[in-house]
């Protein structure tokens, strides 16, 4: 052992949801060793590739050292080096005085997957401002599941992987590359090792396939038909949990009725599930108690995002899988700052009536603007005009989808600056571009807000290099240049303090702990019903009508029309390698995947002349990337599985680091939209390909 190393116990972020403890290796202010921590609250040790080359993110020599403004045309690649408090002022000035000409909401402010304290910071930062719009990928990821789940039954039901259950089903879900939430799947493969038994839902033969009981290959885009057809095969059958269903839904008749129409022999047709696999999947879901679901991004994207956790909260509810340790759950939180109180979300009270998704119709709760709404108003000023954007930790070129148009509208606006640790598509549009501290380089909190029960520490480990800065201090800073200076703090550092007050944790005795969780408490229905306007689980929901809300969860139709030509289904899957558009530029990274892969089943590769390795042209109505392919039966031969979030950054400045080669957005349109959460059809869409 390295005597001069010192040891720091934090917990991995900024790679994935997070959640993983680490033991951080340093010397001479650099990490030089990451390790899993065996004594971690979710991971027990483990620790993936991307925990492993975390530290290499912030010793790059490309990464962003200084503020810099834009000198030449938009998008030229021509910077100019200038201070902190220049490039502070000129954000000041434009922002200001695009709020002075159209008001506070022509500014929009940008987040991507929620990353850590900052994520709530910029919040309240619009909300201090005075725009009730933040620009998040909330329409793809979360909002259906947690907003649907708290219409349906007053929480969003999390996976409770922290307690012994019969059954895992992962529904689109794969969690030993993507470790969803944190719910580390350590969790899961040690339930696994004592005799959980698994079910997988996917198009694709996961890695956990080879452990599960049963494999249901669905057909993309079809998953809320399979959960009706499963209704159906419950309720038929009378496998549901009658005294749950009883005392405690609202409209099992109407649901009863309902799902007859989803005869398993018509769901087979659907969803390519064979209607014994669809019976016994249903049988077996029903008698395994407790059961639990871990509901996965494909769930919500596509534009039927809200009937699909619908019918997936209906079976949770109906098998009496709610609110039961082991099963689904209302995890409840630590005493920590609560985030409306955080946000200031009191300061913008005609927040909900001024939000551009006001105009749109969207489900209520749903606070955040779906990216294609925020698009809209800046290219066609619907239902206002968009001119002003401040974004952090995220990356729209890439990660919304029909790229294009995103092009489009960020060339179209006034003024952006953008946060971001290394030049990314997304800031080469910018006018103001701030290079960010991240992980490691200062004191954070993790998990706060997203709704597990619990918040991680993540110490500081090393200084950020010459001129970063942590997003909360920009902010900070910003924030006493835009709003009132009383609601910022001398010290960012406070923010944190603040969060942590009720606990009567400081952040040192917080580190030290690691993690603060909230009770295990379960059942709680039983004492205070559920939150909901009937205080039962609403099959049928009771606000319907008044929120103009399909009553009964329903198979309208495929995501995509079929088209003869374009007759494979498309499909993504994120990278075990990289997060999202994230870090291609991290050697370590790049090397496990140098190149964007597209997997093709053999029979159709060779039907298309496609070999292995090659280049490939995918194609859809909305556009043409190629990719290099990758041959395998892990998939059905009429699905095609594309890597997402491609730019390269070894790349031309002038050309977006080749934005459109291979960026699977390029692929996606945003011309059907979900009514509820304003969600595109990432998945299942019609493509062709060929050779290239
Ligand atoms: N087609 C398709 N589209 C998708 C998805 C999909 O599966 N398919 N997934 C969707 C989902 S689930 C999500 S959550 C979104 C994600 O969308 P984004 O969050 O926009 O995705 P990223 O590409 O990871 O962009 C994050 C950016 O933040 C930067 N960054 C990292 N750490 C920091 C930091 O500390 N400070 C600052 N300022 N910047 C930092 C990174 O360098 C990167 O450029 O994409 C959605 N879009
Ligand atoms: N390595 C890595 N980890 C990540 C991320 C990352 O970018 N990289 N992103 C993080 C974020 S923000 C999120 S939201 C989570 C998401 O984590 P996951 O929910 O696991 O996300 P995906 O990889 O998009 O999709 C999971 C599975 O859905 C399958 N699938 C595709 N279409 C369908 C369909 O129509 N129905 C069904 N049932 N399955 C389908 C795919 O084959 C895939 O195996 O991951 C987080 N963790
Ligand atoms: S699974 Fe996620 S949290 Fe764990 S080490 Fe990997 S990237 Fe970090
Ligand atoms: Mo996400």
């Amino acid at each position: 052992m390295d005597d001069d190393i010192r040891w720091v116990k934090t917990h991995c972020a900024r790679m994935d949801h997070g959640g993983c403890a680490l033991r951080v290796g340093v010397k001479n202010n650099e990490i030089v060793q990451v390790k899993g921590d065996p004594d971690g609250f979710l991971n027990q040790g483990y620790v993936c590739a991307k925990g492993l080359a975390s530290p290499d993110r912030l010793t790059h020599p490309g990464r962003l050292k200084h503020p810099l403004i834009r000198k030449g045309n938009r998008g030229e690649g021509i910077w100019e080096r200038i201070s902190w408090d220049d490039a502070l002022n000129e954000i000041a000035e434009n922002l200001i005085r695009i709020k002075e000409t159209h008001g506070a909401k022509s500014v929009g402010f940008g987040v991507g997957m929620p990353k850590g304290l900052d994520h709530f910071v910029l919040i309240r930062l619009a909300n201090l401002f005075g725009s009730p719009n933040i620009i998040a990928s909330q329409d793809v990821c979360h909002a259906p599941r947690e907003i649907t789940g708290i219409h349906t039954c007053g929480f969003y039901p999390v996976a409770d992987f922290h307690h012994k259950s019969k059954l895992v089903v992962l529904w689109g879900s794969n969690i030993t590359s993507t470790n969803e939430e944190g719910e580390i799947c350590s969790l899961l493969l040690k339930q696994l090792r004592s005799g959980t038994e698994l079910i997988v839902v996917d198009p694709r033969r996961i890695e956990l396939e080879k452990q599960a009981d049963k494999w249901l290959q669905i057909r993309p885009g079809t998953d809320h038909a399979l959960a009706l057809g499963l209704l159906n095969v419950i309720i038929e059958e009378s496998l549901y949990d009658g005294g749950f269903v009883e005392q405690f839904t609202y409209g099992f008749e109407e649901l009863r009725d309902h799902v007859k129409a989803y005869h398993p022999r018509k769901v087979s047709e659907i969803t390519w599930i064979p209607e014994s696999l669809i019976r016994e999947t249903a049988r077996h879901y029903a008698r395994s108690k407790p059961a639990v679901i871990q509901w996965g991004n494909p769930i919500e994207h596509n534009i039927h995002s809200f009937e699909i956790a619908r019918a997936l909260v209906s079976l949770m509810a109906v098998c009496g899988n709610l609110d039961v340790p082991g099963g689904n759950v209302q995890a409840l939180d630590p005493p920590i700052m609560g985030l409306g109180q955080f946000v200031r979300a009191d300061l913008i009270p005609e927040k909900r009536k001024e939000m551009i998704s006001a105009s749109h119709g969207v489900i209520p709760r749903f606070m955040t603007i779906p990216p294609a709404f925020f698009r809209k108003a800046i290219l066609y000023e619907d239902p206002y005009p968009m001119k002003g954007f401040y974004a952090m930790c995220c990356n729209p070129m890439m990660a919304w989808a029909d790229s294009r148009q995103t092009y489009e509208a960020f060339m179209k606006l006034d003024f952006s600056a953008v946060a971001d640790l290394f030049m990314t598509p997304t800031a080469s549009l910018a006018d103001v571009v701030l290079p960010a501290a991240s992980h490691f380089e200062f004191d954070d909190i993790g998990h706060y807000g997203l709704g597990h029960g619990y918040i991680l520490a993540r110490p500081k480990v090393v200084d950020p290099p010459e001129e970063c800065w942590p997003d909360i201090k920009i902010m900070n800073e910003l924030g006493k240049r835009i709003s009132s200076a009383e609601y910022w703090h001398d010290d960012y550092n406070r923010f944190i303090e603040d969060v942590l007050m009720p606990s009567g944790f400081d952040y040192c005795r917080f580190a030290e702990k690691g993690y603060l969780k909230g009770p295990d408490s379960f059942e709680l229905h039983k004492e205070k019903g559920f939150r909901t306007p009937t205080g039962k689980v609403e099959l049928k929901l009771s606000t319907a009508e008044k929120f103009n809300l399909s009553p009964l969860p329903e198979f309208k139709e495929l995501p995509e029309s079929d088209d003869a030509d374009y007759p494979y289904i498309l499909i993504s899957t994120k990278s075990r390698y990289y997060l999202h558009s994230s870090y291609r530029w991290v050697g370590k990274l790049r090397e496990k995947r140098p190149h964007p892969r597209v997997e093709i089943h053999p029979d159709t590769a060779a039907k298309n002349g496609i070999t292995e390795g090659g280049e490939v042209v995918i194609e859809t109505k909305t556009g043409r990337i190629t990719q290099f392919a990758c041959i395998t039966d892990t998939l059905h031969p009429g699905v095609i599985n594309a890597d997402y979030g491609w730019w390269f950054p070894e790349g031309n400045a002038k050309t977006q680091y080749d934005w459109e080669r291979a960026n699977y957005n390029i692929l996606t349109s945003t011309e059907k939209l979900g009514k509820e959460f304003g969600t595109p059809n990432l998945k299942g869409i019609g493509c062709r390909i060929r050779a290239k």
